[in-house]
């Protein structure tokens, strides 16, 4: 039974800086989340989803500028372009938020009121990244560039400044008592040595420059781009029209590694100051290079999302992205590694198991009798199928997105053995019984497996459920048996040219 309210879970990317186009690394964030979001809601929670652009700050306004274009039609095109990426890459997202939107900047106005207690007002000269939109501490600049290779630029005006350094403690007995707040382990303590270090307060204004939410009451300054930009989170779940306890206590958000400060250490300051609810976990994923070197426009290596679904399709990619690398690690993006995973993993183990059973049972007229007691081969195959969701619920909730799929793929493999084994096509002359417990126990894995993969691989999932007639629409139809079944005669899933 359906439970009467469906329990919350929220799950965001980072929203994506709008000064280039779309590509892999962007898409690898957002089908993290998406798989993430699809399995909570098939497992009957309520899920919020979000993603979007961050539009404010030097580096889009000189994107802009650099186009020729005023920087508001620049926004709107290539904001336009992320949100195109959202629908190509097929994700189920609830809200796409701009941070140019009027109740982002009302959002983030309410929190800056929020947090003023902890704000004074002083002058800013250093060092500014303005790729990374971040200012560097003097010890990190050498030869005139910050520890992430970007050039980095003076920079001396009148600013606001969070005072960062009184939640040190704060933040660390955060860790201490949270221990599961940051993923994975080893970026928890990299986060958690570098507030040991010392924490600096932290310039939060602009006054030099005019593309960003204007701060309330002090006319000429704009925030900084990093506190506009957290807000984002909240402004996506109604504040400050509504409560977001609930849904922010269950939020995880999903994060490259090289951002992982920012939302670990200046995003909770800023809600502990402003006495809001801290996210469940901030998990922080690697890097993807291409063909073994960093992805870079002048290397000219940049993997466009759009090419590898034309070449390779769509849901190849999301599996591909997820299985070749453990989420958290770095990887590197090889079409030769994508041809094999296709073709071994996708076409021979997976769509061979579906294509062979369901044939099978088509072919032979269906209507699968039930009344036969399983031996023990077959109760192994049965049971694990059972277990296939129990396990993955472990997996996700720790956002193991390829122990997930290696754990899926642990069934498939195991199921096609169990066809070999048992050779239905001899059993089929010999022991109807047999064959009937043979093909139950199989079509059993095959629609645990549909449900395995749907996060994943939506439309493939959603093929299988259509040649067994069955909705897929909650983990739930998993505990409805097979009766008299017939089936369509399935086409390849993943066919080979
Ligand atoms: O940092 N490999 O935006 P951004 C893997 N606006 N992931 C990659 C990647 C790659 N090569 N390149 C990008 C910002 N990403 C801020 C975020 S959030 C409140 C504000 C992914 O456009 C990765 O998730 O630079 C990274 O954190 C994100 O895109 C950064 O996108």
């Amino acid at each position: 039974m359906r439970k009467e309210r469906l329990s919350e879970f929220c799950v965001t990317t980072p929203i994506y800086y709008i000064n280039g186009d779309p590509h892999v690394g962007h898409a690898y964030a957002s089908i993290a989340a998406d798989i993430i979001a699809r399995f909570k809601r098939l497992d009957g929670f309520r899920v919020h989803f979000s993603t979007g652009t961050d539009e404010h700050g030097i580096k889009v306004a000189r994107s802009a500028e650099k186009s020729g274009m005023d920087v508001h039609t620049y926004s709107d095109i290539i904001s336009r372009k992320f949100k195109d990426m959202s629908r190509a890459v097929n994700l189920s997202e609830h809200d796409f938020i701009r941070t140019t939107e009027e109740r982002h900047i009302r959002s983030a106005q309410a929190l800056w009121k929020m947090i003023e207690k902890d704000i004074y007002k002083s002058s800013y000269s250093g060092w500014y990244s303005a790729r990374d939109e971040e200012y560097v501490p003097e010890n990190e600049v050498v030869d005139g560039k910050a520890p992430s290779g970007a050039p980095v630029e003076w920079m001396e005006e009148e600013s606001f400044f969070f005072r960062l350094s009184s939640y040190q403690d704060k933040l660390l007995e955060l860790y201490e008592k949270n221990p599961d707040f940051i993923a994975p382990v080893a970026r928890r303590n990299e986060v958690i040595s570098f507030v040991k270090s010392g924490l600096k307060d932290l310039s939060i204004s602009r006054s030099k420059f005019n593309w960003g939410i204007p701060i309330p009451g002090a006319d000429g300054h704009v925030m900084y781009v990093w506190i506009d930009a957290l807000a984002n989170y909240i402004t996506s779940l109604g504040f400050p029209d509504k409560d977001v306890t609930s849904m922010m206590s269950q939020c995880v958000h999903i994060v490259g590694k090289e951002i992982l400060r920012f939302h670990a250490v200046y995003w909770p300051a800023f809600l502990i100051s402003a006495g809001l609810e801290l996210p469940r976990r901030i998990f922080a994923h690697g890097w993807w290079t291409s063909e073994g070197q960093k992805m870079s426009k002048s290397i000219g290596n940049v993997v466009d999302p759009y090419d590898v679904i034309k070449n390779f399709g769509l849901d190849q990619l999301r599996y591909f992205l997820f299985r070749e690398v453990r989420f958290g690690e770095d990887g590197d993006f090889s079409k030769e590694n994508m041809k094999n995973r296709i073709s071994y993993d996708l076409a021979n183990d997976l769509g061979n198991l579906v294509q062979r059973v369901l044939a099978f049972i088509q072919k032979i007229g269906g209507n699968l009798e039930t009344n036969y007691d399983l031996n023990e081969a077959e109760k192994r195959v049965f049971e694990k199928s059972k277990n296939l969701i129990v396990q993955m619920r472990n997996l996700i909730d720790k956002q193991d997105l390829c122990g997930a799929l290696e754990t899926i793929w642990n069934l498939v493999s195991e199921s096609n053995k169990f066809v070999n084994d048992m050779k239905p096509w001899e059993l089929v002359k010999t022991d109807t019984n047999r064959l009937n417990a043979v093909l139950t126990v199989l079509c059993e894995s095959i629609r645990s497996i549909a449900f395995g993969i749907a996060p994943f691989l939506p439309d493939t999932a959603k093929k299988i459920f259509d040649f067994m007639d069955i909705e897929g629409k909650s983990f739930e139809e998993i505990e409805i048996r097979f009766t008299n079944q017939t089936f369509e005669a399935p086409i390849p899933l993943f066919p080979k040219d």
